[in-house]
């Protein structure tokens, strides 16, 4: 009995020069599976009993690609072609997308931000049919231990083929394609991206969530646990989802985005040039009237906005928080909130999607 088999972990393939963990392509994964279903098919040594195809679940969120057999918008992959095959001794009739990799002048080398960057995904349909691709830049973390959702940002172009800028921002990233056929069945490629420059220094916009952490819980937070949010997209604003059963009513709970996760002050934070004007949000609860305050700036920062009073209701609603007057430079703190239990003291589900300082 092999009680979990599937591509190489993390931990086991090379990384590149910079370190960031190289993700097998599609083709590789695909070989992964048949490799295994092989040798422990029962029969094959006389005692197999079989074994457990890790993992048989959507992606969490967009970014984690490496283990899933699904897609995090539910698209089968083409790894599952290959179980098909040795589960039941016949193929499908037509085929998911075989993918190599992706040839691009980025591949390997350190990219000033910004840079424009070619790339190809390497994809052929086995029966021969169109491909069309879907394109996306992403934190280099592929949230294998990570249940909090990760920024990443899709192309707007579905040819095998794109041009695309580098992130502004420096640091590890990755370029992700994904090639699909009419049978509705993905593979994908992924590319290590270097950007170099200063990484204590942002550039405006931003969306909190591709620097910051959603990592400072504050008051009855003991009670607080996440949840999804419902939607299957691939690659969507970043939704923050948590549920919250109040240890009574007068509680409140809170959370603040930190920078690098967990830093209430000790480590140095992201540097913000001037210029912002609006931190823009949506919040909903799964009640009508939740009590909220939002802010911004805590600790050491030399600022803080903060609007209180804020009522959410069951539909998302765009919130803003006003910088106009703030001075700003460091910023620790970069978006906060909190809210009351209810007045009943029953358990709530409290939503947040897309921050962004602009
Ligand atoms: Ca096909």
């Amino acid at each position: 009995m092999v009680t979990e088999y599937g591509p190489r972990g993390p931990w086991e393939t090379s990384d590149t020069s910079w370190g960031s963990d190289i993700e097998a392509p599609g083709v590789e994964k695909s070989d992964y599976y048949r490799g295994w279903t092989d040798v422990i098919e029962p029969g094959s040594r006389g005692n197999g009993l079989g074994g457990f195809a890790f993992v048989w679940r959507d992606g969490k969120h967009a970014t984690d690609t490496w283990f899933p057999l699904f897609r995090s918008d539910g698209a089968p992959t083409s790894s599952i072609d290959a179980l098909e095959k040795a589960w039941t001794g016949t193929a499908p009739a037509d085929l998911g997308p075989e993918v190599q990799g992706i040839t691009s002048d980025a591949a390997g080398v350190s990219l000033d931000p910004g840079a424009g960057i070619e790339a190809t995904l390497d994809a052929s349909d086995p029966e021969g049919g169109a491909l069309s691709a879907t394109w996306m830049l992403a934190v280099a973390s592929y949230a294998v231990d990570n249940d909090e959702p990760q920024y990443c940002e899709l192309i707007e172009d579905n040819a095998l083929s794109v041009e695309l800028d580098a992130p502004r921002q420096p640091g590890p990233w990755r370029l992700v394609g994904w090639a699909e056929g009419a049978s509705g069945t993905v593979a994908l490629a992924s590319m290590p991206l270097e950007v170099t420059g200063d990484s204590e220094i942002l550039t405006l916009p931003f969306a909190v969530d591709s620097y910051y952490s959603a990592a400072g819980w504050m008051g009855d937070s003991d009670e607080l646990t996440r949840t999804d949010c419902t939607e299957a997209t691939l690659c969507a604003p970043i939704c923050h989802a948590w549920s919250w059963n109040p240890i009574g009513t007068g509680e409140w709970v809170g959370v603040y985005w930190q920078s690098p996760s967990g830093n209430w002050g000790d480590e140095q934070a992201p540097t913000v040039p001037p210029g912002a004007t609006s931190i823009t949000f949506e919040a909903w609860s799964d009640h009508e009237n939740i009590e909220a305050s939002f802010f911004a700036g805590m600790g050491t920062d030399s600022f803080s906005v903060r609007e209180d009073d804020q009522l959410l209701s069951t539909e998302a609603q765009m919130f803003t928080l006003d910088l106009g007057s703030a001075e700003y430079t460091e910023v620790l703190g970069a978006f906060c909130f909190s809210v009351s239990a209810p007045d009943d003291g029953g358990a709530v589900n409290l939503y947040l999607r897309d921050i962004r300082w602009n």
